[in-house]
């Protein structure tokens, strides 16, 4: 879908009740999915408009059911409006608008936040942790059923298995063959990958709500005291394990280098972020029961190797889920996974022996 022009996004941003008239709006964010803009009125107060990818997301009003349900269930809990995010609503009521230039929806800007790409200080990822902990066990009483799953089986890897062979047997862009390593590398940890869905489904892991998208970049902290401010990105909060949620900040903070470096010998597990991130959770979320504990690292080496999996089959079937920005970016992600999930197993008793320490 082409972007609407300056003129036609004005025309979107008048369906919402804006308390003034807009006097800007730029793009905003490094996020893969939606399409994000800052909003500014003419009193100098800030919105965030997002276009919500119809191309990831299949029943959008089920998903803006899911983020009205959560966000008013946690702003009962939270009196501070910035710990919460908040819908501003169209005209007519609605939490979201159908255009001809696709879905959208308004956000109150939460002031006095900043959004980090890569923590500047090991206490920056502590307060993450504690973010995400304290959004996990504020939804632990949640009535779990009423949530719509906004992307089937999300994080269901057999079916990520199962997704990557098809892709590998069409190869519609004929890029099959030069990612042989990769496939093999993938491939050779298949039944290892699958134990946490396993455990899910025999009952030996519980499921929660969880957020399924735990990246730095997807919490706010304080601007002045850097303390946790508000979880955002909520669009695929679902049932689902806590300690993929766990694992995939893990994936994103703990590593040494970005997620789509190139050099590769750079990136790694920094063990003394992946103790403060376990440190953070387990503080803020007391409630994990002994398996979720014991398979934290194991979250963390699933969800990773997920994540390469997923921007490889991305790649391989010609860019259309992930926005990319250079040549073969998804499978330079994929590399900068896989070599992540490496030096996971490197580090494996490690990881375990932290998380035993941290849980004292
Ligand atoms: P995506 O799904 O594309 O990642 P996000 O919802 O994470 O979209 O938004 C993209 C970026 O916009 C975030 O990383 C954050 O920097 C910023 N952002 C989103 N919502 C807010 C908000 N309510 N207040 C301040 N910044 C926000
Ligand atoms: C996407 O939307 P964003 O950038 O926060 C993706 C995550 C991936 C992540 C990899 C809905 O997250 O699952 O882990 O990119 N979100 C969706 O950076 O697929
Ligand atoms: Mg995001």
């Amino acid at each position: 879908m082409n972007a609407p022009t300056d003129q036609q996004m004005l025309e979107i941003l008048s369906l919402f009740a804006l308390e003034g008239p807009v006097v800007s709006c730029e793009p905003y964010g490094s996020g893969h999915i939606n399409t994000t803009r800052m909003v500014t009125d003419a009193a100098g107060k800030r919105y965030i408009l997002q276009r919500i990818s119809e191309n990831v997301f299949k029943d959008i009003p089920a998903l803006m059911e899911n983020i009205q349900m959560v966000t008013d269930y946690l702003r009962r809990q939270n009196p501070d409006q910035r710990r919460v995010l908040s819908l501003v609503p169209a005209k007519d009521g609605s939490s979201y608008v159908r255009t001809p230039w696709g879905y959208w929806r308004v956000y109150h800007f939460v002031e006095g936040s900043i959004c980090l790409q890569q923590p500047e200080t090991p206490r920056d990822f502590y307060e993450s942790a504690i973010a995400f902990g304290r959004f996990q066990q504020e939804l632990a009483h949640f009535p779990v059923e009423q949530l719509h799953e906004t992307i089937p089986d999300f994080h269901h890897v057999p079916h990520r298995y199962q997704r990557l062979r098809q892709v590998l047997q069409q190869d519609p862009m004929g890029r099959a063959s030069q990612v042989q390593e990769e496939v093999d590398f993938i491939l050779a940890r298949e039944q290892e990958m699958g134990t946490a869905q396993r455990m899910l489904e025999s009952g030996q892991l519980p499921v929660r709500v969880t957020h399924n998208d735990t990246k730095l970049n997807n919490v706010l902290l304080d601007a002045a005291t850097r303390k946790a401010l508000c979880v955002i990105d909520l669009d695929t909060v679902m049932p689902g394990l806590s300690i993929f949620d766990f694992g995939d900040s893990i994936r994103f903070g703990a590593a040494t280098a970005p997620e789509d470096t190139t050099e590769l010998e750079k990136q790694s597990l920094d063990l003394e972020r992946f103790r403060v991130y376990t440190r953070g959770y387990l503080r803020s979320c007391p409630d994990l029961t002994e398996t979720e504990l014991e398979m934290l690292p194991m979250g963390a080496r699933t969800i990773t190797l997920e994540c390469g999996m997923r921007f490889l089959t991305d790649y391989l079937d010609g860019d259309h889920y992930f926005a990319v920005h250079r040549p073969q970016h998804n499978l330079i992600r994929c590399r900068s996974q896989l070599q992540l999930v490496r030096d996971m197993e490197r580090k494996w008793q490690d990881m375990h022996q932290i998380v035993q320490e941290e849980h004292l």
